[in-house]
């Protein structure tokens, strides 16, 4: 099996600091966060700025200071968010993929998410692989339904992705696929082989998804853009910890950690 590969979601764009008084917010807080999440075995960071007033931005400079400063204290993986806000615009949202960082999000279709939805029209989704290709971003897939599948294979036939395709199944939204193991079952059986893949269990779904995943020989991400909580009622103390608790179990069940250059090697991303 591939050593696994963590990524922590250190920020997202939804969590308050009244829901988790840890949230890193500030350019310096998720540098930070990144560092002590990759120093707990987290080979990539997805990350989402957020502005002065703690709102979230897509704004280049913004994502730019956060790179630069993750890059001053650690190798691992840089993956800003193009999903953004939902409230954000196209333009807005791919503004950190000309930073070419070396992995960025592509969300594959558009959902229900919570009362909002999540606009992504075939034409966006091709306007977003087409800029990270020439720009040599490596996509994660974000799967949030079954048919963004079929969606990022179009993109494939029309040469702006090329395979290995990388997924980030994203379970547990409401409106969006559940978390059950069977959806995860049903999702891992639809991409193609060879294809690698990773799993981001929303709230409760977290720890029972990254388990399965460490076991099907998938890869996991965790953090307060997903979950916000340790273990029900208690709060997280940090990114760092859920990280933690990822690498006990890997080890528990005979997973090795991916280092951030394994990781590169895992997901074909050259160095
Ligand atoms: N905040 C969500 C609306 C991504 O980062 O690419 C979208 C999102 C996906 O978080
Ligand atoms: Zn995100």
């Amino acid at each position: 099996m591939q050593k696994l590969i963590i990524t922590a979601a250190l920020t997202g764009a939804e969590v308050t600091r009244e829901q988790q008084p840890n949230l890193p917010l500030t350019p310096d807080e998720i540098a930070e966060a990144a560092y002590e999440a990759y120093k707990a075995g987290a080979s990539i960071v997805h990350i989402h700025a957020r502005d002065k007033d703690g709102n979230p931005t897509q704004d280049y400079e913004v994502y730019k200071e956060i790179k630069e400063k993750i890059e001053a204290k650690c190798p691992v993986i840089f993956q800003p968010s193009t999903g953004g806000a939902v409230w954000h615009s196209l333009e807005e949202r791919l503004q950190p993929v000309e930073l070419k960082p070396e992995m960025a999000t592509l969300s594959a279709g558009t959902c229900n998410f919570g009362s909002d939805v999540f606009m992504n029209s075939q034409e966006y989704i091709e306007k977003f692989a087409k800029r990270m290709k020439e720009l040599g971003v490596k996509p994660e897939i974000e799967v949030f339904e079954r048919g963004m599948i079929n969606n990022a294979l179009s993109l494939v036939k029309k040469g702006l992705i090329d395979e290995p395709l990388h997924f980030d199944f994203v379970m547990g939204v409401p409106g969006a696929i559940t978390g059950e193991l069977r959806d995860l079952i049903y999702l891992v059986e639809s991409i193609p082989k060879g294809s690698t893949w990773t799993v981001a269990g929303i709230g409760r779904y977290e720890l029972p998804l990254a388990t399965a995943a460490i076991i099907l020989g998938g890869h996991v991400r965790v953090g307060f853009e997903d979950n916000i909580y340790y273990r029900k009622g208690e709060l997280a103390k940090s990114n760092a910890q859920l990280v933690e608790r990822i690498v006990r179990l890997a080890h528990e069940l005979g997973r090795d950690v991916a280092t951030p250059d394994e990781a590169r090697e895992i997901l074909s991303i050259p160095k």
